[in-house]
């Protein structure tokens, strides 16, 4: 093995990778040890995780003469644009041939137009923290205690002893801040957090990246918020709290349906809250549906139910449904659950 030696920041006041992947690390440096492409895939409907993973892969691996296509189903959400590398993705095409990371994706399928890389790849390496991973790949890194997939990636490159640049670092620290919603979901641990202070010692913007999640929305999408928060149905003694957009309502507002993605957190701000759910129509149709849960609903298993996934308090699905259709559906299955709670 080809090890680079020497963190910026001595090894020694860095925790050590979990011992997981610690094992795992030499197998995947095997795979890509010689090859001079390592192709990284994120999902669909990109997220600050599975950007951030693999902008982090590339940005760490580029320095020692490997190149790393970084390729992300389109759309890509432009609200990522702060991450630093986020220009490369999608600039370059992959020869054949070349072993393949995934990232943040319980299934091959969820790389959306990039799901053949993925597939026809003779080696796959499946990085993930989703209790509803498949383990679909060559080698799977599937971790479900980790808070983001961006922090097995933080011990994949501890565990290989190569030097994490300051833009890599930046990039894992924003799949720990999104993925923990900025440090307030069920998923920060004192492992996230430990994560996270060593990203800053290694040069993370903290600061820039907040800015980036959590300061730079653009007007279009404030209205829509406020069209979606007008428009709430509040059920079961404000413990359901649920919502919609149409694609009139976006156009009206001036916002894309990506843009409809982080009106969910709002819905989870309320006090008693059990269950919050966002329908978004996506086409005539195709309805997306985030779910957010507090205390005693599995929304993971929830969204399973609709062919979906994701973790026990944030996850979604998309339906082959009209808007109302949808609703109908899944609002039917939800009150059946919220009746079992009383
Ligand atoms: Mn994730």
């Amino acid at each position: 093995m080809k090890f680079r030696k020497g963190n910026q920041t001595p090894a020694a006041e860095l925790a050590p990778p979990r011992p997981e992947v610690a094992e795992l690390a030499p197998r995947i440096w095997q795979v890509i040890d010689d090859a001079p492409v390592v192709t990284a895939v994120t999902h669909k409907d990109a997220d600050g995780d599975t950007l951030g993973s693999a902008l982090a892969l590339a940005l760490a691996l580029e320095p020692i003469g490997k190149s790393v296509p970084v390729l992300s189903s389109p759309p890509v959400p432009g609200a990522w644009w702060f991450l630093p590398g986020f220009e490369r993705v999608n600039r370059q095409a992959p020869p054949r041939g070349t072993p393949v990371f995934i990232f943040d994706a319980s299934d091959a399928s969820r790389a959306g137009a990039f799901e053949p890389v993925v597939t026809q790849a003779r080696v796959v390496v499946n990085v993930d923290h989703h209790v509803s991973n498949t383990r679909f790949a060559t080698l799977n890194l599937v971790l479900t205690d980790a808070a983001s997939t961006g922090e097995l990636v933080y011990d994949l490159l501890k565990a290989w002893k190569i030097d994490i640049p300051p833009g890599a670092a930046s990039n894992l620290y924003a799949t720990i801040l999104s993925d923990t919603g900025g440090f307030r979901h069920e998923n920060t641990s004192a492992h996230a957090l430990r994560a996270a202070a060593e990203l800053v010692q290694l040069g993370a913007d903290p600061v820039m990246l907040a800015r980036g999640l959590f300061k730079s929305r653009p007007a279009s999408s404030l209205r829509m918020q406020g069209r979606i928060l007008q428009g709430l149905h509040y059920e079961f003694g404000d413990r359901l709290v649920w919502g919609s957009i149409s694609q009139s309502e976006l156009r009206d507002s001036g916002a894309t349906t990506d843009q409809a993605d982080s009106a969910i957190d709002q819905l989870n701000t309320l006090r008693d809250q059990e269950l919050a759910i966002l329908f978004k129509e996506a086409g005539p149709r195709v309805t997306k549906v985030s779910i957010r849960s507090r205390d005693r609903i599995d929304a993971a298993e929830l969204a399973a139910r609709f062919g979906g996934g994701g973790h026990k308090r944030a996850a979604g699905m998309e339906l082959a449904l009209p808007l109302k259709e949808a609703e109908a559906r899944v609002l039917a299955e939800v009150r059946g659950r919220m009746n079992d709670l009383e």
